[in-house]
């Protein structure tokens, strides 16, 4: 049997959850290492697991991928996710590149100076609502919710990650020194 894919990451959601979400989907079980200390992160920096010294990193398959949307697309493909033709696929890939904006403006957020998060919250909402929402059907998250794969991720207990709290945004500025 295939080794199960191996995720490093933070125990938070930011750009890895999108990755959870699919392995969920296809029913594809995998692990993780969750990044603690800043020590984890120079040691994938000295065994060159890195490419471009950034996490998400997922090993699969004997490669050691990084940068999210390369590791998105692998996944598609492999589990047959990524549409029928070219065509599909090209639209699969302008939702998730749209999606993938608007999940970027809320990551970020969380790392802002309180100051500035109560104003940008109506920012992101204002844009959430207004150009992004509008391209998805109005039944999209019942009918989504409802995939199997996808209802058991959602249930407590799954490795679905939860809002970024103080600890995550801690633990981050203290693993990247940043
Ligand atoms: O999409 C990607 O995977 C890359 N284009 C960006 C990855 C990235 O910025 N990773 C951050 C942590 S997750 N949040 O943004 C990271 O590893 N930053 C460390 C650094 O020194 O840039």
């Amino acid at each position: 049997m295939a080794e199960k894919p191996k995720l490093y990451y933070f125990n938070g959601r930011g750009r890895m959850e999108s990755i959870r979400w699919l392995l969920a989907v296809a029913g594809v079980e995998f692990e993780e290492v969750i990044l603690e200390t800043r020590e984890q992160y120079l040691k994938l920096l000295e065994d060159g697991f890195l490419l471009f010294q950034q996490v998400p990193l997922v090993e699969i398959d004997g490669m050691k991928l990084t940068q999210t949307q390369a590791i998105l697309s692998y996944l598609a493909a492999k589990y047959n996710l990524y549409g029928k033709d070219l065509k599909e696929t090209a639209l699969i890939n302008m939702y998730t590149g749209g999606i993938s904006d608007l999940m970027f403006l809320i990551m970020v957020h969380y790392f802002k100076p309180a100051e500035e998060k109560e104003k940008e919250i109506e920012f992101i909402l204002e844009k959430a609502k207004s150009r992004y929402f509008p391209a998805f059907e109005k039944a999209f998250k019942t009918r989504i919710s409802n995939i199997p794969t996808i209802k058991k991720f959602l249930q407590p207990g799954s490795q679905r990650k939860p809002p970024p709290d103080d600890h995550y945004v801690a633990t981050v500025k203290k693993v990247l020194q940043i």
